[in-house]
């Protein structure tokens, strides 16, 4: 009898370990849309439909290279609604009881693939650069695990822009180079966008009927839903904007949310473009003159470092990562986040784009969205549910780390050495937006200021036992000591204030 591979959503990869170990002549592919998956979080519709459509390109070219693939739509009749369910129906159908695998990206399926009463086999994902063994050595006997280190060994690894053992350029890392604001460029191009072929409009009449109430836009979609699409994103991105990925990464602008951003994390995450392979353009692209050291090797860091190191941190700590809540924060999340309005441009830019596109580029998610839910004291599971539907690319193996550690703190630093808050000045240098905001960032305190100014030293204050031992936070704290005593209680007040009419549910 055949063994079924199992192929999820996020598995789109000819060379997955499950198709490798099967024999196409013999085993039959399971994949299968269940509300399980579409159910577990209320995501972004274009994620939906990303996914779903990027599944049943990806089966029909499973079928024109000579595989069988049981494939369950949505709203098929049998549908069990689950993974697990699928695959036993599948066995029953054709007397199999061996199930191959890859191990999926998250612990919830991971148990609910254990608990199965079939023959399971689950083979590592060696999609990645490091395995999980690799980065556990690394990690062991580590008193910190700073990703910077961690993305040297990874340079050493794959020997991208290295020479004779040593990094290109003589400098492992060139951020320094690459915190400039950017300025509103018409010629500027825009990220590579596919018009939706008949397969992708029957999956977005789908999506339409059947999450409609989700939070997030559906149309117009333009993603890439096949390899061959997405390595033309790949191409466009090292053609047209590379060139300025470094010097404007960090940089915000109302009305632009891409920038030289890549667009790439929903196809890496998918399994249609490799890792390797990407950063390989990448340095090609600075060999060949197209592009500055500081921009392919940011980029590459990105890639090779922070997404192989969150994977890392994820699968080490373990199924309770998502439940951490070192600081105790317990304020539910505010409806603003959800598209109820706001006064902040900087947070109605960032959740706006969210909507419409299911994107918003890395400071965004940090510094604006993240750095607000950190001061305002948003329980982090609730904050973690948020980004895990609102992206596109989100996936809880990327996305927690990213949410639980480096963002929220509510690991209690195993990612991040100090927590990422900032006052609205932050946000002015790096942006356009308090220009046109309705609150003040040169005010401090008082009706009318910036919230970040005044909820940044109230969570300093709130957590000064924690924090005023850190020594990259000796000074702040120095700095707010100095403020007289009247000045302070003026600005805990108005924090205090907003938070009121903020959980009063007023639009703030
Ligand atoms: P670019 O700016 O073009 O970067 C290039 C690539 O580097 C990305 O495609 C991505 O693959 C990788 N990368 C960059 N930063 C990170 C990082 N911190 N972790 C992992 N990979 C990284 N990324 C996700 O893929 N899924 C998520 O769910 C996710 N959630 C995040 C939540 C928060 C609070 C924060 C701060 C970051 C999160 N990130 C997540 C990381 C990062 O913001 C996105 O990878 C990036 O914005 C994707 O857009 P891009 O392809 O245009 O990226
Ligand atoms: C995210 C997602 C969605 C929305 N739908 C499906 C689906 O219908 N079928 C499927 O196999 N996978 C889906 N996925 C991706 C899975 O949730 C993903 O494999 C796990 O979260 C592990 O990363
Ligand atoms: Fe955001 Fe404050 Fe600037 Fe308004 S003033 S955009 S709230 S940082």
């Amino acid at each position: 009898s055949p063994r079924l591979v199992l192929v999820l959503g996020d598995q789109l990869s000819k060379g997955l370990s499950a198709l490798a170990k099967a024999d196409k002549e013999r085993d039959v592919v399971v994949m299968a849309e269940v509300t399980d998956e579409t159910g577990y979080v209320p995501h972004h519709p274009k994620k939906i439909a990303l996914i779903l459509s990027a599944m049943r390109h990806f089966a029909q070219e499973l079928r024109e290279d000579g595989w069988t693939v049981d494939y369950s739509k949505l709203d098929d009749a049998e549908n069990s609604g689950s993974i697990p369910g699928e695959l036993l129906r599948r066995a029953d159908a054709h007397g199999a009881r061996e199930v191959i695998c890859t191990r999926p990206g998250e612990w919830r399926l991971i148990g609910a693939l254990d608990d199965m009463p079939l023959d399971l086999t689950t083979l590592a994902d060696d999609r990645f650069i490091a395995s999980l063994d690799e980065f556990n050595d690394w990690a062991e006997g580590r008193k910190e695990l700073r990703m910077e280190y961690f993305y040297r060994e990874m340079r050493r690894k794959t020997g991208l822009m290295m020479k004779d053992g040593e990094p290109a350029g003589d400098k492992w890392n060139f951020d320094h180079d690459n915190r400039k604001p950017a300025q509103s460029d018409m010629l500027r191009s825009a990220p590579m966008s596919f018009t939706p072929d008949e397969i992708t409009e029957e999956v977005l009449e789908l999506v339409e009927r059947r999450f409609d109430n989700n939070f997030g836009t559906l149309r117009p979609f333009n993603f890439a839903v096949t390899r061959g699409q997405a390595l033309r994103a790949l191409d466009h991105f090292v053609k047209y904007l590379l060139e300025g990925f470094g010097d404007y990464q960090d940089a915000m602008l109302t009305g632009e949310p891409f920038l030289n951003h890549s667009l790439l994390s929903p196809y890496i995450n998918l399994g249609l473009l490799g890792p390797l392979e990407v950063c390989q353009r990448v340095e090609e692209a600075w060999k060949d003159g197209d592009a500055p050291i500081n921009a392919a090797e940011g980029y590459i860091r990105q890639i090779i470092g922070w997404r192989e190191y969150m994977r890392g941190i994820y699968f080490r700590e373990g199924p309770d990562y998502t439940s951490r809540n070192i600081l105790r924060h317990d304020r539910k999340l505010p409806w603003m986040y959800w598209g109820g309005e706001t006064k902040m441009a900087c947070m109605k830019a960032a959740i706006g784009q969210t909507r419409d596109e299911g994107y918003a580029h890395h400071i965004q998610r940090l510094m604006v969205t993240g750095n607000f839910a950190l001061l305002a004291g948003i329980a982090p599971e609730e904050v973690h549910e948020w980004y895990l539907s609102v992206y596109v690319d989100a996936y809880e193996w990327v996305e927690a780390p990213n949410v639980i550690g480096m963002s929220q703190w509510a690991d209690g630093g195993i990612i991040a050495s100090k927590p990422y808050v900032s006052s609205g000045n932050y946000i002015n240098k790096m942006s356009d937006y308090c220009d046109g905001c309705a609150y003040s960032v040169k005010q401090k305190t008082g009706e009318g200021s910036c919230p970040f100014n005044t909820l940044y030293w109230q969570f300093l204050d709130r957590h000064r036992q924690r924090f005023e031992g850190n020594h990259r936070m000796g000074m702040v704290f120095r700095t707010w000591d100095k403020m007289d005593a009247e000045k302070r209680r003026e600005v805990l007040d108005t924090a205090e204030a907003f938070l009121d009419r903020m959980d009063a549910g007023e639009v703030v």
